[in-house]
């Protein structure tokens, strides 16, 4: 079985990622990422500086995924900058995801990592974790400024990380924002923004930031994650590629996102809870279910999805 694939034009072995967020901090956990079956190497959100993120307890494990509102730990940007070489060193693809808060943030951000040899940028639009700052893509004003700014630095693909979307005329709004300018690959989903989840017990939430409000990952969220991706790939044909990302642990669930149409998949939640084995792990199941139905490669079934 065949998984090769492509995104914005950059060959990737196989079709799982990990997804930027958990365990991709520290240049040993992106080492660690690279010995993996990743198929490429997702970096940290960073910021312009080095940040140690929310107070802790920010992240609990729940039955079907996780809560969590980490506040951006990173390095700060330069330290990826610096890392590029070793990292591509390890022979696979580098997809760095930058998180700046403001428009001039990103822009400084975009011009330093389109000098270097990463492949390529995500920029992520829908962190929904830092208090007082709103998620820059669900202001469409905003996304659509800040893409005029962002795509007009250089020739590297820039891809954008968003919210999920939970209705028709935002899926329609966005896409047609995206539209208007050289976005060659879109990540969809983030985590589900401002979700509680309360201990009945201690009469507490279960984090600490932000009054115990977070975001919402694992399987809970792999619905809406299928939807954005299937609702994207309608909206923005087949010029653009997807990365899906949300609540994928099996190779039966990495299926799903295919036949909703994305190009390639992350994978955060899992990654988390299971480590990096988790990727040769969900490969050996996707192959096997793909033999099962005489599949041999991705795009035998990719943006497939048959109408009831
Ligand atoms: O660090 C975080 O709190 C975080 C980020 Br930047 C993000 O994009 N999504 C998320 O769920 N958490």
């Amino acid at each position: 079985i065949d998984l090769s694939t492509q995104v914005a034009g950059v060959k990737l072995q196989s079709y799982l990622m990990n997804a930027s967020g958990p365990q991709c901090t520290t240049f040993d956990e992106l080492e660690r990422i690279a010995h993996s079956n990743s198929t490429a190497i997702v970096t940290k959100s960073c910021t312009l500086l080095p940040r140690e993120g929310n107070p802790e307890p920010r992240y609990q494990n729940l039955p079907l995924g996780a809560i969590q509102s980490m506040g951006l730990p990173n390095l700060g940007y330069q330290a990826y900058l610096e890392m590029i070489p070793a990292l591509k060193a390890m022979n696979k693809p580098v997809v760095v995801s930058i998180s700046g808060f403001s428009i001039n943030d990103n822009i400084k951000m975009v011009s330093a990592f389109q000098k270097s040899a990463v492949d390529l940028i995500e920029v992520n639009f829908s962190c929904p974790n830092i208090p007082g700052k709103a998620q820059v893509a669900y202001d469409f004003e905003q996304t659509d400024q800040a893409l005029a700014a962002i795509t007009a630095l250089g020739d590297k693909p820039i891809g954008i990380k968003l919210a999920p979307y939970f209705d028709m005329s935002h899926f329609t709004a966005v896409a047609n924002i995206i539209k208007k300018y050289p976005v060659k690959f879109i990540t969809c989903i983030n985590s589900i923004g401002n979700t509680l989840v309360i201990d009945p017990y201690t009469e507490q939430p279960i984090i600490k930031p932000k009054g115990g409000f977070g975001g919402l990952c694992g399987d809970y969220v792999k619905p809406i994650g299928l939807a954005n991706v299937r609702a994207f790939r309608e909206l923005l044909g087949d010029e653009i590629s997807i990365i899906g990302v949300g609540g994928i642990k099996s190779g039966i669930d990495a299926f799903e996102y295919l036949l909703a149409g994305a190009d390639a998949v992350q994978i955060a939640t899992c990654l988390e809870k299971e480590g990096p084995k988790c990727f040769a792990r969900i490969e050996h199941e996707l192959k096997a279910f793909m033999a099962a139905k005489g599949y041999t490669q991705l795009s035998d079934a990719k943006g497939k999805l048959k109408p009831m």
